[in-house]
């Protein structure tokens, strides 16, 4: 593994190298020592074509995009608008209100006068015609590049006109494309204006049994679906996603839940440790990726409850799910044991979906983030120890403090006691470099070339990245799998998730199909043409 890494840096510029050489690791956390420590959330170097997204995309397409009853209007350049316009494959039930503005795209579309004269009364005015065509609940506005580099005061434009409509909550997210560098930046600034403007609203208690929000879990091809149909045949119930397939009163009454479980912790650990410290709910990491990941995390929230009848009905749902999933993992798993995979994914999934190869026998050879931090390849525990530099100063910390009238701890700290004591764990997830082989590579911010030469050195049976990789990947011979839209398929979550995902992987790494394509240029490498003179 060693020389590979030398060959992915040996093109490089020395500056380049250097760089890069502290974001490609070579796995070597033993039993008695710590992980190295990794470069990540750090700047693309300028040239490098880059997986990463940005600011805006983290914002309104990640965060903001799955809430169908909110209008999002993007105030910039039609662009932005157009390229976050259901790209992203977030599924949603418009209820029985069947309100859902997901459909459409909500631009101020900015021109270059706009630019030069500003563009806050083109906003107040778009912000006027959402209202008057929908009366939504909410409208949120979300700022491109240039808003921010000519000063138009958004929050200004959001204030006046909530007060002037009275019942629509309307808020804005200063997330410029370049605040920070990458989506993360925008995970965060959606996430504090959320909590600060939504969550909270819905004062009117909730009487339902085991409740509780599941954090950061964007119902991409349908995986929030499998996630809470299992969750309520265990009768726990799900009071607000953050934020697949939910609502603006879903957020509005997240402060009743019991108990928080965060999915994703990249894109909103620091919400569950707001709801902690301002409500009183703990928080604890799941994981519903893969069937035995699911079953634990089941069990991880009926031990939280700690009724026998949760606890019972939870062991009699994974009986009754578990034999299906065991029978179709017994019938691929001959064609898929030892076979090898790449996932360079977002902030989570390169680690999550390890879980679903591993239960298929396959291994993982090398994995990384596109945009993760030092505490999702190392572990929680680093996070007092990473350096705060200019662009994460960049990104609001809001002050969070106990609610005078609402702030109630769901357990005493001697209850918290025995259930840490017992082994039970709080406020905690491992990296992913934990989990993964000694000697396999993790890089971060991986790019196009080092994606085709890591798939050209190591010939994995499967790889598994986005939109931007799948084409180049697969004409070098190698099945693509999009980790991100599911190549338009899923749910991969829960036990049916783990069941098609398994099926489909099965056909993926057993199919000859791209290693007998060739490019033309492989064949034919000269351009030939005639040149007829009449
Ligand atoms: Fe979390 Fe996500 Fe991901 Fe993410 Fe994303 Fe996504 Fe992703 Mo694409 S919130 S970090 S910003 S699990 S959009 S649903 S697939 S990169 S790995
Ligand atoms: C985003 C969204 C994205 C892009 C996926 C891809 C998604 O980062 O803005 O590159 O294929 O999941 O839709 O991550």
């Amino acid at each position: 593994p060693t020389d590979i890494k030398e060959e992915l840096l040996a093109k490089y510029p020395p500056k380049v190298a250097r760089k890069r050489a502290k974001q490609i690791m070579i796995n070597e956390a033993t039993e008695s020592e710590a992980p190295p420590e990794i470069l990540a959330n750090v700047r693309t170097i300028p040239g490098i074509i880059t997986m990463r997204g940005c600011t805006y995309a983290g914002c309104k397409g990640v965060i903001m995009g799955p809430t169908r009853d909110i209008v999002n209007i993007t105030h910039g350049p039609i662009g932005c608008g157009f390229y976050s316009w259901l790209t992203r494959r977030n599924q949603t039930d418009a209820g029985e209100d069947g309100e859902n503005y997901m459909p459409y795209c909500f631009s101020t579309d900015m021109q270059d006068s706009d630019i030069i004269f500003g563009g806050e009364k083109k906003l107040a005015a778009a912000i006027q015609e959402a209202y008057d065509l929908f009366h939504p609940k909410g409208i949120c506005v979300f700022a491109t590049c240039p808003v921010g580099l000519i000063g138009d005061d958004i929050h200004a434009v959001c204030k006046k006109k909530k007060a002037e409509f009275g019942d629509c909550n309307v808020f804005a997210f200063s997330c410029e494309g370049y605040k920070g560098v990458s989506q993360s930046a925008g995970h965060h600034i959606a996430n504090n204006q959320v909590f600060t403007h939504l969550v909270g609203e819905n004062t009117e208690p909730r009487t339902e049994e085991y409740k509780i929000n599941l954090l950061g879990e964007y119902n991409i091809g349908g995986d929030g679906f499998e996630i809470d149909r299992i969750l309520k045949k265990c009768g726990i119930t799900n009071l607000a996603t953050f934020s697949g397939n939910s609502s603006y009163d879903q957020f509005a009454s997240a402060q009743h839940a019991d108990l928080s479980c965060v999915m994703c912790h990249r894109s909103i650990n620091y919400v569950a440790d707001m709801l902690e410290t301002k409500y009183g709910i703990p928080w604890i990491k799941v994981n519903f990726i893969g069937a035995a990941s699911t079953a634990k995390s089941l069990r991880k929230i009926g031990q939280y409850f700690g009724d026998k009848k949760l606890i019972d009905r939870i062991e009699e749902v994974i009986a009754e799910e578990m034999p299906e999933v065991e029978a179709v993992a017994a019938d691929v798993r001959p064609r898929t044991e030892g076979k090898t995979a790449m996932l360079f994914v977002g902030g989570s999934r390169a680690h999550h979906y390890q879980d679903l190869f591993s239960e298929m026998g396959m291994k993982t050879l090398s994995a990384g983030y596109e945009f993760a931090h030092r505490d999702d390849y190392e572990g929680r525990q680093v996070i007092p120890n990473l350096t705060v530099d200019a662009d994460s100063r960049n990104i609001e910390e809001i002050d969070v403090e106990a609610d005078p009238e609402l702030y109630s701890p769901r357990k005493k700290p001697e209850e918290i006691k025995a259930l840490e004591d017992a082994g039970y764990q709080f406020k905690h997830y491992e990296g992913m470099n934990d989990q993964m082989d000694k000697g396999t590579i993790i890089i971060d911010d991986l790019n196009q070339y080092e994606a085709e030469k890591l798939v050209e050195l190591l010939k994995p049976d499967i790889f598994c990245a986005g939109i931007k990789e799948k084409f180049s990947i697969q004409k070098s011979g190698v099945p693509m799998k999009q980790l991100h839209s599911y190549d338009s398929g899923g749910p991969y979550a829960g036990f049916k998730g783990a069941i098609n995902f398994y099926k489909e992987i099965d056909r993926l790494v057993n199919s000859k199909v791209w290693s007998y394509m060739k490019a033309p240029w492989q064949e034919n490498p000269e351009l030939t043409g005639t040149f007829v003179w009449e």
